[in-house]
């Protein structure tokens, strides 16, 4: 059974059911920090803090589990406010979970994020191997998610995948406190008040993914041969945008929608990361290949909003 943590966050919200389609409801346990959430409703759900090992433990004997998906982590806008809780959460969570995949030969999927390139990171088109020196803590941390899960993996044959996500773009889940959101928000604000405030400056080009691409590509590595994979982490991207290309893209479905830029703190973080990644590593390995692009994307999910809030489709 798959244990997934996290599983409350922007990621898990989607990633669960999508498991749960594939796998089946009762082979995919969802966890979260807090004590029970509507995922509970449609399959099984156990509250756990991934700070506490023995309650891990126990999570995992009860349920069987011999697959952990650890998405439980503090992003980096949250963490540039607070660090201390970034490091605590973000390296004694990975820590434990290695542990436990160590002591009871448990497969182990975290994800990475292609914050861990920093400014003296080639910007565009960032290759798979290259200098990773983030300054954000986010960063560090899944630095040390990387390398703590390759040494897991080497030393005592723990099963260790993981992904450089880039911003992750969801219509169903609001985000959770990356420098990334407001790529989300912004879909949401289009929709409800037709004009939105960037918190990036309008040329900030970062690396993108829609989700169903997100979901796909994590399905195909974990379900990859294992001899078919050359890394334990890989890039991996959609597409690249500016906010003011994605304004554009937007105001051909709702041509009357405004946006205005008001730079914060997370100009700097953003600005710290690659514009575009190069993920051809994961093209060759296991034919990794987006489907969504900012235009089919900006229709897809402008039409599920309107959906959503059964508003008329034009
Ligand atoms: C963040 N959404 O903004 C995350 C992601 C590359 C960005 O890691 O922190």
């Amino acid at each position: 059974r798959i244990l997934v943590t996290g599983a409350v966050g922007q990621i898990g919200s989607e990633l669960v059911p999508f498991l749960r389609k594939r796998y089946g409801v009762n082979n995919v346990i969802a966890s979260d920090v807090s004590e029970i959430h509507s995922s509970s409703a449609e399959g099984p759900y156990v509250q756990a803090d991934i700070m506490k090992f023995d309650k891990l433990d126990e999570v995992i004997q009860k349920h069987d589990i011999n697959f952990v998906i650890h998405l439980a982590c503090v992003l980096s806008a949250i963490g540039e406010q607070i660090p201390v809780l970034a490091l605590k959460v973000n390296t004694r969570g990975i820590e434990n979970i290695l542990e436990l995949a160590r002591i009871n030969k448990l497969r182990v999927y975290a994800p990475s994020s292609i914050a861990i390139y920093g400014p003296t990171t080639p910007k565009d088109e960032t290759p798979q191997e290259c200098v990773a020196r983030p300054t954000t803590i986010y960063g560090i941390t899944k630095v040390y998610t990387e390398l703590i899960g390759e040494y897991y993996h080497q030393r005592f044959g723990v099963d260790f995948r993981s992904l450089r996500y880039p911003g992750i773009i969801s219509s169903e889940a609001q985000p959770g406190g990356g420098t990334t959101d407001y790529a989300v928000e912004i879909y949401h604000e289009a929709i409800a008040n037709k004009k939105y405030t960037c918190f990036l400056k309008e040329d900030t080009k970062m690396p993108m993914m829609y989700m169903p691409d997100t979901l796909r590509g994590t399905i195909q590595l974990i379900e990859a041969p294992e001899e078919t994979l050359t890394q334990r982490s890989y890039n991996l991207t959609g597409m690249s945008f500016t906010p003011a290309e994605m304004a554009k893209e937007i105001q051909k479905e709702i041509p009357e929608f405004q946006i205005d830029y008001s730079p914060d703190f997370r100009q700097a973080i953003a600005e710290s990361w690659p514009r575009s990644i190069d993920d051809s590593v994961a093209r060759r390995d296991w034919n990794w290949k987006p489907e969504f692009n900012l235009s089919s994307m900006t229709k897809h999910i402008i039409s599920r909003l309107r959906e959503k809030k059964n508003l008329p489709s034009t």
